[in-house]
């Protein structure tokens, strides 16, 4: 079961597995991959797999893209898939995984409105076919001040925002994000304003660094990180990343976002990482890095950059904007 049909990319430009299971220290797990590999079905939750068993769920072919590679380690499969927040499924860092099995991110559609030329209801195969998947290994840092870095296949999301036509009067553009009760436990309770939504200024989402993601580590997304697509902006705080997208709209007016309801003083409309900027209850000059054989609890703390350390390419968005004032 395939839960996307991708052209093939010649054999050259796929990420080999062993370039994961090497760099990643997952040698160990190769005999365990061989089952997980055949079966190639998307997973839903890798909390009860073995603690090794390296990437599981559909195998998905993705150019590499070298302009965004990493010296830095990499976050292990396991912690990328097992400490989440999902909040639909639950605050805890280990709910998304564990609750997220009834999740069925297949088929599925989205919707495109406002101002744009082209609007209507498209599959997420017709979103995709187009495009060439990338792969792009970007740190990932949330406002809880931990950090990951993940590589991630997708698609620019500018260059498929292109094709609905975006009229002079679209300024933003806002995402909603999939609500489904009987699928979603963490949905019946009022701890944010659902259906989650956000959103981004149109400039911020036509820069080349937005992604939207259909998958990681060379498989598509496990439920519990926002299968089957989702936004990646990697100079800002993870919860701009919105997951399991059902709606694209585009907007004159700023969009109102749920965690910017939730605590207007703690979430901006913005949230550029920031460490000059503290969240009201925490300092963000620093991070916890979760990477490598440290594991979640012992991660070791390093000092956050500006814009995540993407400031040579996305300062200049905000050229003259008071970056205090518009946090
Ligand atoms: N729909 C939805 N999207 C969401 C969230 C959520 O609760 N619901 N949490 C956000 C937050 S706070 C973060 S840090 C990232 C986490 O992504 P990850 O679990 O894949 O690392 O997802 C973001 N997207
Ligand atoms: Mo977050």
């Amino acid at each position: 079961m395939k839960p996307y049909r991708v052209a093939p990319i010649a054999g050259s430009d796929i990420t080999p597995e062993s370039v994961y299971l090497q760099r990643r220290g997952f040698l160990r797990g190769l005999g365990l991959l061989a089952p997980l590999l055949a079966s190639g079905c998307s997973s839903g939750g890798d909390a009860g797999a073995p603690a090794d068993s390296g990437p599981s769920g559909a195998v998905l072919p993705a150019t590499r893209n070298s302009r965004w590679d990493s010296k830095e380690e990499l976050t292990s499969w396991r912690d990328a898939t097992s400490y989440n927040n999902y909040y639909e499924f639950g605050t805890g860092k280990g709910d998304p995984a564990r609750h997220a099995g009834r999740f069925q991110p297949q088929p599925w559609t989205v919707e495109v409105a406002g101002h744009a030329e082209v609007i209507g209801r498209f599959s997420l195969e017709d979103l995709l076919k187009p495009h060439t998947l990338e792969e792009r290994i970007y740190r990932h840092r949330c406002v809880e001040a931990w950090s990951m870095v993940i590589p991630w296949i997708g698609i620019p999301l500018g260059e498929c925002l292109k094709r609905f036509k975006p009229t002079s009067r679209a300024k933003y553009v806002a995402f909603t994000t999939v609500n489904r009760p009987q699928e979603m436990p963490g949905l019946a309770y009022d701890v944010l304003d659902w259906p989650y939504r956000e959103a981004l200024r149109i400039d911020e989402a036509m820069h080349p660094l937005a992604m939207l993601a259909v998958g990681l580590y060379g498989r598509a997304l496990p439920n519990q990180n926002g299968a089957p697509l989702r936004l990646v902006v990697p100079w800002k705080y993870g919860f701009k990343g919105a997951k399991s997208i059902v709606r694209i709209e585009f907007w004159e007016n700023q969009p109102s976002t749920s965690w910017n309801i939730a605590g207007p003083s703690e979430y901006g409309f913005y949230s550029n990482v920031n460490p000059a900027v503290d969240h009201p209850r925490w300092t963000q000059s620093s991070e916890r890095r979760i990477a490598g054989s440290g594991g979640s609890l012992f991660a070791k703390r390093i000092a956050t950059l500006p814009f995540n350390g993407y400031a040579d390419e996305v300062a200049s968005l905000y050229a003259g904007m008071n970056l205090r004032a518009n946090y």
